[in-house]
Order: C-alpha cells, then sequence, then structure tokens
C-alpha cells in the first residue's frame, strides 16, 4: 500500500511593526481551516511567523528587542492554534523566537516546533545558519541583524517520525546549505519543513530581483532531489512596512520537481498529497547512499569550514 499524506504550505503575507499576535494567529486559524478544507494533515508556517522581520530594524533596548520573543509555547496568544490543530487532528510546523535560560544564562534562538496532530511539541529546531550581521550598518536601506538578535542553534539537525513519516526541520538561510538537508538525508529524512523570510534585496550588493527567487526554488529543488525527500517551504511575503519579502511557497518532489506553488505576496494556502513511497524509490536507487556514497573522501566537509586554496 503507498504511503501518502496531504500536506499544506501556509504562506503569510507581510506582517507590520504594529501588528498585534492575536491579530496574526487569527490570520494562521483561517490558514488553518483552509487547509483542513483541503484534507491537509499536516501544515507549515513560515520562519517567526507571530511577528514582523524584526531583525531589519536597529534596535539597543534589551527589553524592547525581548518583545518579539515568546517565553513559552503554547502561550494565551497561540493557544487557538494549537487547540484547533488538536480538533482537526492537523500536525504544524511553527517559526517564532524563543527566549529561553539555559545554565542560569538567557538565550534568544531563531527556531520552529513540530506539533503533533494530538497536540504535543514533539520536535523543536534551533536556527543554525544565522545570516547577516551584528553590527549597525546605518547606510543600508534596512538591517540583516540575526547574528546580533540570536544565537547560534545548539540542537543540530534532528528529525522525527509524526504522521508515520521521517520530518525534519531548518529554517531559512539553512535551506540554501547542502549540509542542512544531507545531516538530515543520512538520518533518512521524508519531508523537510522550512519557513522563511527573504528580503527583495540584497543589502551588501545589488541583485536582480529575479535571482532571489531563483536562488531559493533552485536550492529547495536541488537538495529535494539530491537527498530523495520532499520540501515544504513557507514564506512571510510581501511589504512589511515598506521593505519586501519574496513569495514563492512552495511544495517541492523528492524528484526536483514543484508540485505547488504560491502566486501571490498575500497570505495564500497551497496544498499537494506527498507520495512518500517516490522518495522510498529514490532511496532505493539513485540515491542509495550506503551503496554509492564515499566518505573516505569528505572529511574536509566537517574538518574545514572556510575554502582555502593550496594550489
Ligand atoms: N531570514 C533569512 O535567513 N534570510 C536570508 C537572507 C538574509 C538572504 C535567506 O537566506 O533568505
Amino acid at each position: 500500500m503507498s504511503r501518502k499524506l496531504r500536506a499544506a504550505v501556509a504562506q503569510l503575507g507581510p506582517i507590520h511593526r504594529a501588528d498585534s499576535r492575536t491579530s496574526v494567529v487569527k490570520r494562521l486559524i483561517a490558514l488553518l481551516r483552509e487547509a483542513h478544507g483541503q484534507g491537509a494533515r499536516f501544515v507549515v508556517f513560515p520562519e517567526l511567523a507571530l511577528t514582523t522581520f524584526f531583525p531589519r530594524w536597529w534596535m539597543t533596548d534589551q527589553e524592547e528587542i525581548d518583545r518579539y520573543f515568546e517565553r513559552e509555547m503554547p502561550n494565551a496568544e497561540t493557544r487557538p492554534l494549537f487547540d484547533l490543530a488538536r480538533e482537526f487532528g492537523i500536525g504544524f510546523y511553527l517559526g517564532y523566537a524563543e527566549l529561553t535560560a539555559e545554565h542560569g544564562q538567557t538565550r534568544h534562538y531563531n527556531t520552529s516546533i513540530l506539533v503533533a496532530p494530538d497536540g504535543r511539541i514533539v520536535g523543536h529546531y534551533r536556527k543554525i545558519h544565522l545570516p547577516g550581521h551584528s553590527e549597525h550598518l546605518p547606510n543600508a536601506p534596512f538591517q540583516h541583524l540575526e547574528k546580533r538578535y540570536f544565537d547560534v542553534g545548539n540542537e543540530g539537525f534532528r528529525v522525527w517520525r509524526m504522521l508515520d513519516a521521517v520530518i525534519g526541520m531548518c529554517i531559512c538561510n539553512d535551506r540554501r546549505w547542502p549540509e542542512t538537508y544531507r545531516v538530515m538525508g543520512l538520518q533518512g529524512v521524508e519531508i523537510v519543513a522550512l519557513g522563511y523570510n527573504t528580503p527583495t534585496e540584497n543589502i551588501h550588493h545589488p541583485e536582480p530581483l529575479h535571482l532571489r527567487m531563483f536562488h531559493h526554488i533552485l536550492s529547495l529543488q536541488a537538495n529535494a532531489y539530491q537527498n530523495a525527500a520532499w520540501v515544504l517551504a513557507a514564506a512571510k511575503a510581501g511589504a512589511e512596512d515598506g521593505f519586501g519579502l519574496i513569495g514563492g511557497s512552495a511544495i517541492v518532489a523528492p524528484t526536483g520537481e514543484i508540485a505547488a506553488q504560491a502566486l501571490s505576496e498575500g497570505d495564500e494556502l497551497v496544498s499537494a498529497t506527498l507520495d512518500l513511497d517516490l522518495g522510498d524509490y529514490l532511496k532505493r536507487t539513485v540515491f542509495a547512499f550506503e551503496k554509492h556514497r564515499r566518505i573516505e573522501h569528505y572529511g574536509l566537509i566537517t574538518s574545514r569550514t572556510g575554502a582555502v586554496t593550496e594550489v
């Protein structure tokens, strides 16, 4: 019997600085209802889905920064989303900023969670590839201060069994790094869930807009194929307080083909039926890792960070 899972990515349009979490959760719930109507049993929401993409703002007051973080999950604002998902029997991925304490130290993470259809949080991921900078760039059109506001994730790239599938998580910039998917691929990942906030403009050097979308889709397609996994990517899109984010939320098959893609830059749900056996087949054939990988030649991947030209 083939294994099929109806799943959706829930793209969010802009969330402005003044928008409350309660208003955002109402939008998440509307998308969840739509997903339920389409028979989806798993929904992927974006990175930092409860607030605006605040790393674009230079802030020095830690209290002001911490207002964008959640101290517990679920909390009063997000509880209605958890309750409705449980009622529908839908599992989901949700990205948010996490404030926590570890060994007496306050930590800030760019986090995503995997919530089971019974409402339990079964998985936790903290973003590892933090892009941007930590210093103020007064001449840039906006900031990208993830390196300032977040600690580097400390839990690796793990996978969890849920909905009879092996599911892994990553966040935004992680999707551009093949290591992200390969570490999950080596744990038999079948579905990679990811949320993202990708600015339409590159603050470091001018880049044509079409390349922003091209590199996003290229990263999903190449890594889905090379790891024989479904990739479910949910954007926060549109202009937040005037600052553009690309859309392009997509469901990519293990063949690298796009199974579904959002058309708008607003709140939009796209769904597809994931044939998990398709990934199994590729994992037994062209990407049978145990038959074809040559780890004796891959040492530099874990022993060297930056490229060094020795010739
Ligand atoms: N939120 C992100 O991680 N954004 C990065 C930008 C800075 C390029 C991304 O990879 O989309």
